[in-house]
């Protein structure tokens, strides 16, 4: 395909691990040291418009509206692209984030994705979702898993060439929602890739995790096929909390909880001990995402407006994978 005379643009989702991926066997080509297996989610996403032209000097990025002066990260992605494609004209990159980055959620997911599929399109390629996700892999590691929608499986595997996501149910069978309690993040936190890079250097406790993930990740396959909401839920809190307490055994020891989100957790065990099954998750930051059923949803959220803005409180289902657009949505969130 030659490359395209127009703008190309595509929508990619988030996701939240249920089984987390931390740690790097390869920080370059970012190969994980595990397994990991998410969840698409349909309420936030990232749409991204790019054309590559003989007219630019360079790499032009704008993020929700703004121009961003250090482009970097996206340039030494497009630089794949360029290499793969064959040319080398620069490319006006265009990007509206329907994330509340702000309140500490990460985007990079939904970005690198967005960005693998409507840059290597523009660029003339035409790319299949294995190599889709191998792209955004490079971008960020979790972007690798937002090319599919629904439960999603990235395969560490051992090179550029096998380490892609797979999708394990596109359309759940299980009716889950997972809800995103947004908590305001005050200080700088340490980044998932230095966060991660620490523990896999000096926890203690870095080879039981690998071991006790990869066990985690067959509970969790098995619970989606058999439709089993409690063990999926149960795992899944326990994956979570296994990774966090690498971050407290990693030297210098870092922690990403916040008092607020102590206080989500305990109200969780709460709801569980009154009979709601109810359980959660955490990433690199102080959020918690609540994984429950869609029946219980509504009631969860409330309960939690009393305490908590219900801005802040977003129940999601599962979303869709990378597409295509027409036109940009231009309203930011
Ligand atoms: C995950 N996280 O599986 C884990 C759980 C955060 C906690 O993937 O270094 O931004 O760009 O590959 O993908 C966030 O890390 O890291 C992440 P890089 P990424 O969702």
């Amino acid at each position: 395909m030659p490359i395209s005379h127009y703008p190309v643009i595509a929508r990619a989702h988030t996701n939240i691990a249920l089984i987390k991926y931390w740690g790097k066997a390869n920080e370059k080509l970012i190969i994980p040291e595990n397994n990991s297996l998410s969840m698409t989610l349909d309420n936030f996403y990232t749409d991204t418009s790019v054309q590559f032209s003989q007219s630019l000097t360079h790499d032009e990025l704008i993020l929700n509206h703004q121009l961003i002066d250090d482009s970097t990260r996206i340039t030494k992605f497009l630089d794949l692209v360029r290499k793969r494609a064959g040319i080398n004209f620069y490319a006006k990159v265009e990007s509206i984030n329907h994330v509340p980055t702000s309140a500490g959620m990460a985007s990079s997911a939904s970005a690198f994705s967005a960005l693998a599929a409507a840059s290597s399109k523009a660029a003339g390629l035409n790319l299949n979702f294995k190599d889709l996700s191998r792209l955004a892999r490079r971008g960020s590691g979790s972007a690798s898993r937002s090319i599919y929608g629904g439960f999603v499986e990235w395969k560490k595997g051992t090179n550029d060439s096998n380490s892609y996501a797979v999708s394990i149910q596109e359309h759940p069978i299980m009716d889950i929602r997972l809800i995103t309690v947004i908590l305001n993040r005050s200080h700088k936190r340490i980044s998932s890739r230095e966060g991660m890079k620490r523990s896999v250097q000096t926890s203690p406790y870095y080879d039981a995790w690998k071991k006790t993930t990869a066990s985690d990740l067959q509970k969790v396959k098995n619970a989606i096929s058999k439709n089993n909401f409690n063990q999926l839920g149960q795992v899944a809190e326990s994956n979570a909390m296994k990774m966090h307490a690498l971050t407290l055994s990693a030297w210098p020891d870092f922690m990403y909880f916040k008092p607020d989100t102590i206080k989500v957790i305990n109200k969780v065990k709460s709801f569980r001990d009154n009979g709601i099954n109810c359980y959660f998750t955490m990433d690199a930051g102080p959020n918690v995402i609540i994984v429950c059923l869609k029946k219980d949803s509504q009631f969860i959220k409330s309960n939690l407006s009393k305490t908590l803005k219900s801005d802040n409180i977003v129940v999601s289902g599962p979303g869709e994978g990378v597409k295509f657009l027409h036109k940009i949505k231009s309203e930011g969130k």
